[in-house]
């Protein structure tokens, strides 16, 4: 897979060969069900999700089986398998999972298992609790079947070292620069119900035990079969000091579209940050149980992948609100 840094370069000169949001008739809502958005050029995930979703399968199914598709791809520095580690070399996977009716499932500071998404689910079906964290995840995990690896690759090992050179740590800046790119995928099935997962090994080099908004029902994701759902990618100290996710899905309900909401969470971001907000990498995505698909950021660097009936795992550049 590309990062999304070798993505720009090969979709050529930045984005003008790519769709943009607002160019591609999105502020209306598509017509027809199913529809699955990403975080990302991900568009193996997007195709593993429309495998089920086009059958008739469940938005649930299709969230979580998107999500393992690039937990199990090694050149996704982001998630899962070969994730760039924390500072002390560790990697430390966060995700969670929520479907229409409010039902949930996370685990966070998780080490040692290749699908974080799928443990997130079973903490769901299984168990009378939402989230799970570190070793409680881990042993839950082993109990129920999941197979203990190890994650950390040859390459995100040596780019570990290599920061170690210097131990620079700048979240604010760094975290898209990194080909950092979390998946939070949203999907609305055959049958108008919607479901959304997001999986991440957190910002690289981050401090041992650092979680952040992935895992976070509210922040990283949040999902109401009433109104819509919506997810994020970035900073995620950012996301869950706003409930970013929470306040997009609670802003779609009191009747705004979900671009509109997904612009009115960033703007707060940028509200509370002041000047260091230009620095900040944000972003939302938004999915209303209509179908309406919403993408908002700080800065300009944020793609997207939609997949509908008539829209083939197309990346859309998503409007910002800084130009740079
Ligand atoms: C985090 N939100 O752990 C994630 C990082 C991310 O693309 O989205 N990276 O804060």
């Amino acid at each position: 897979m590309k990062t999304r840094r070798e993505f720009l370069k090969v979709t050529a000169l930045g984005t003008a060969l790519l769709p943009l949001h607002e160019a591609f008739g999105l502020s209306a809502p598509l017509a027809g069900k199913p529809i699955i958005v990403s975080t990302w050029p991900n568009v193996k995930a997007n195709t593993e999700a429309w495998s089920i979703l086009s059958k008739g399968g469940r938005a649930l199914d299709a969230v979580e089986n998107g999500g393992r598709t690039v937990e199990s791809d090694p050149t996704d520095t982001s998630v899962g398998y070969g994730g760039l580690p924390d500072r002390d070399g560790k990697v430390t996977l966060d995700a969670c999972i929520m479907d229409e009716q409010g039902n949930c499932g996370s685990v966070a500071f998780v080490q040692g298992f290749m699908h974080p998404v799928s443990i997130a689910r079973m903490v769901m079906e299984k168990t009378p609790h939402v989230m799970l964290v570190g070793a409680g995840a881990e042993k839950f995990a082993l109990e129920n079947g999941f197979k203990k690896e190890n994650l950390l690759t040859k390459e995100s090992e040596a780019a570990w070292k290599e920061w170690l050179k210097k131990s620079e740590y700048k979240p604010d800046t760094n975290v898209f620069n990194l080909g950092h790119d979390t998946i939070g995928l949203l999907a609305l099935d055959a049958a108008g119900h919607l479901s959304g997962a997001c999986t991440t090994s957190g910002m690289a080099y981050k401090m041992h035990g650092r979680v952040g908004d992935s895992p976070i029902i509210g922040a990283g994701l949040f999902v109401d079969g009433e109104v819509g759902a919506a997810t994020a990618t970035g900073v995620g100290e950012e996301m869950i000091r706003i409930s970013g996710s929470h306040t997009i899905v609670e802003l779609m309900r009191q009747g705004r579209t979900a671009q509109e909401a997904c612009e009115e969470a960033v703007k707060r971001v940028i509200k509370k940050n002041g000047e260091k907000a230009k620095a900040l990498n944000v972003a939302f995505l938004a999915l209303s149980k209509d179908g309406d698909v919403g993408a908002y950021s700080t800065t300009n660097t944020f793609l997207y992948t939609l997949t509908t009936p008539d829209k083939n795992h197309v990346v859309i550049k998503s409007p910002s609100y800084f130009q740079s």
